[in-house]
């Protein structure tokens, strides 16, 4: 199996890139933001708890997160590979995950780190935030917060994946094709 963990801040390009990836690779795309807000579109009662943490630029639990993505697995046993993306997104999320994938008799391939420097994030954000709406792309300091939140929060689990010899970097600054071409030429060199 392939599954790979795509990472990097808010904005990197993860869900963008994945979009592209799984269509190529065949694999299936957990976003874990994704998964929150159709949880928040259909209003249940984990979309209500999950909208004021995400709108105010914080993580929502990892209990939640990691359960979301245990019922994923489960609902497709049969899949080539996953494509994680915005998950895992704190060290124990990272554990949480090579358990799940033990249990199945696989693991995660390679957690790629697409690389992009501050005011970029900060642009591309605001910039989906005028087009798609988002809340949480609409406010400098939710963006700004989000940005605080990753370093402290998630770049840790950098580390996990460094003492695993799975960690490979690729620049997230260029065309979307670019980077597309640069992510690939990395992944097959996994197969
Ligand atoms: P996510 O939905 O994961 O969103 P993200 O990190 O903001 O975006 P991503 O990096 O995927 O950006 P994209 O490719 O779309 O998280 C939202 C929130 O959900 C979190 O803040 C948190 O509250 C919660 N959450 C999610 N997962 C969680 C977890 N595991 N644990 C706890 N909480 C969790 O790109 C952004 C923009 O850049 C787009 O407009 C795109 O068009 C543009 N872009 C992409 N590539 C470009 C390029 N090469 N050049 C120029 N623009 C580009």
């Amino acid at each position: 199996m392939l599954n790979l963990v795509l990472f990097g801040p808010p904005g990197a390009g993860k869900g963008t890139q994945a979009v592209k990836l799984l269509e190529k690779y065949q694999l299936i795309h957990l976003s874990t933001g994704d998964l929150l807000r159709e949880q928040i579109a259909a209003g249940t009662e984990l979309g209500i708890q999950a909208k004021s943490i995400i709108d105010k630029g914080d993580l929502v639990s990892d209990q939640i997160v990691i359960g979301m993505i245990d019922s994923k697995l489960k609902a497709n046993q049969n899949a080539r590979g996953f494509i994680f993306d915005g998950f895992p997104r704190t060290p124990a999320q990272a554990k949480a995950l090579d358990e799940l994938l033990e249990l199945r008799g696989t693991a995660v391939s390679a957690m790629i780190f697409l690389e992009v420097g501050h005011d970029e994030l900060v642009a591309r954000l605001l910039n989906r935030g005028k087009i798609s709406g988002r809340v949480d792309d609409q406010n400098i300091s939710v963006i700004e917060k989000r940005v605080r939140v990753y370093a402290k929060e998630t770049a840790p689990v950098k580390d996990h994946y460094q003492s695993q010899s799975k960690f490979v970097s690729v620049k997230g600054v260029g065309s979307v094709e670019e980077i597309f071409n640069a992510l690939c030429h990395e992944i097959d060199k996994l197969l």
